[in-house]
């Protein structure tokens, strides 16, 4: 029997993102996002996919709030799709009613069903008009005033928010789209990749302009609406957990530290501290940009909750030598195995990812503990299988693997709320099967099948039947 440690009103659920899930790019009066133009260019996409079609949940959100239900869920996470809500994407164009409408209808149809919305501004789908216009997350001046913008309309339009999250990841933002070039823009140094790009520079400012952008937003929501509407806003951080590849070295256990830095504190330490890493600055020197006191003041203290996306861990190995100037992680390697060859876990079909729950326990006390105790909404978290897409059907919805893994990771988050971690909600990636970014659709992490040579039907797996009995067993009765 499960020890019941997590407050009775704890938020569960599932979490998805707009271009992932939508399709109907054209529907409506929607402009094209930076996705779109990106899927497009032949090699980006492993199965030569977008998110033109994708499970279709803009025609079917009935169908998506039944499959809600069917799971008991508490919460749901989506995010908007801003070339919805101003198709170009600037201060000055105009607003499209109808994108504006359809989300507010479904925030409605959700709370009908007694099920809270966390909602994503900003789930990496770019208006493209921006990105053509100004260079998009480059530009600080221009970016930072039309987010702004659109983060106050929608404020404004949808007050029975209560949950906001203004961006998820900024980290893939960043790395992913202006150093590897793995994802939209796809800005790398690779002129095999890309004719645009300095991997040394761009990713550091980008995320430099997210900071901004995001203090801004917050800092509109907490003078022109926090009192009124009585909601809370954050920011999404994806972090991996580490471990020194030779726990005996205190190199390895820098660099696993260090790590760590480079992922989440780039972004929390200004959020939490109102300052960079001193090993960031260390290592980036005069490419990492510094904050002016007007960005201090707009940065520091911005988070209501820290919103937490988490799936996996590794070994860490520190390097000798200079950095490379392209490095992002901070001049160290990545392992899924140490130095006494301990396996960190078993192969999924992301080559990224492998299931370590006891990573998870660590990085929750971890964060906890450098920020300050902050109240924590796990985001995002989940797995994909191998092979998964290459079983026949019947055999994908018996997904025992997936039930362990959150079996393993929901009990991890409850052992460390038991050691005073402050987790207040956690929402599953996914709700269902979608189009899995640059892996297109042949990655699956959804709890639910997706049908996609049928029509997108949805046929729910066995794990999305799982994650509510075993919340529900940790969640107190009173
Ligand atoms: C998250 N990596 O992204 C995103 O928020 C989701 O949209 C996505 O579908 C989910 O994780 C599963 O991938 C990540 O390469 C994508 O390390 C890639 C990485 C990490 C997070």
């Amino acid at each position: 029997m499960p020890t019941p440690v997590l407050p009775k009103d704890f938020q569960w659920g599932f979490a998805t993102a707009s271009y992932q899930i939508e399709g109907a790019p054209e529907a409506d009066g929607r402009g094209p996002s930076i996705w779109d133009t990106f899927c497009k260019i032949p090699g980006k996409i492993a199965d030569g996919s977008s998110g033109a079609v994708a499970c279709d949940s803009y025609n079917r959100t009935a169908e998506d709030i039944e499959l809600l239900k069917s799971t008991g869920a508490r919460a749901y996470r989506f995010s908007i799709s801003w070339s919805r809500i101003i198709p170009i994407g600037g201060r000055e164009d105009p607003i499209n009613e109808k994108g504006i409408a359809f989300y507010k209808k479904f925030v409605d149809d959700l709370l009908a069903e007694g099920i809270t919305p966390f909602v994503t501004l900003f789930h990496w789908d770019l208006p493209d008009g921006l990105d053509k216009r100004y260079g998009g997350l480059l530009n600080k001046e221009e970016f930072v005033k039309d987010y702004e913008h659109y983060a106050r309309t929608l404020f404004a339009a949808m007050p029975k928010v209560k949950h906001w999250i203004t961006f998820n990841e900024p980290w893939c933002s960043s790395i992913l789209g202006y150093n590897t070039g793995l994802f939209a823009p796809g800005h790398t140094s690779d002129r095999s990749k890309s004719p645009v790009g300095d991997s040394t520079r761009e990713a550091w400012i980008v995320g430099h302009n997210l900071l901004i952008a995001h203090g801004a937003a917050v800092k509109i929501y907490r003078e022109e609406f926090k009192s009124k509407d009585g909601g809370e806003i954050g920011i999404t951080l994806n972090g991996d957990a580490t471990y020194p590849w030779d726990p005996n070295d205190p190199l390895d256990v820098e660099a696993a530290e260090r790590k760590l830095e480079f992922s989440i504190s780039w972004f929390a330490d200004p959020i939490y501290f109102g300052r960079y890493p001193e090993s960031m600055i260390k290592q980036l020197g005069d490419r990492l940009p510094t904050f002016t006191p007007e960005e201090v003041a707009l940065v520091k203290d911005s988070n209501d909750f820290y919103g937490m996306n988490h799936y996996t861990a590794n070994y860490v190995k520190h390097k000798t030598g200079t950095a490379d100037p392209a490095d992002f992680v901070g001049h160290l390697d990545m392992f899924f195995e140490n130095k006494a060859g301990e396996c960190i876990g078993p192969e999924t079909q992301s080559v990224w990812l492998r299931p370590n729950p006891n990573g998870f326990y660590e990085l929750l006390k971890w964060i906890s503990k450098r920020y300050g105790g902050p109240k924590i909404f796990v985001t995002e978290n989940g797995t994909s299988l191998k092979g998964e897409n290459d079983l026949p059907r019947e055999k994908i919805l018996d997904d025992e693997f997936r039930v362990e893994y959150f079996r393993g990771y929901i009990g991890a988050l409850a052992d460390a709320v038991k050691d005073g971690v402050d987790v207040r909600g956690y929402l599953a990636w996914s709700l269902m099967d979608n189009f899995e970014w640059a892996e297109g659709y042949e990655t699956r992490f959804g709890v639910t099948f997706v049908d996609y040579e049928g029509g997108q039907k949805r046929y729910p797996k066995k794990s999305a039947q799982t994650i509510g009995p075993i919340f529900e067993g940790f969640i107190k009765k009173e």
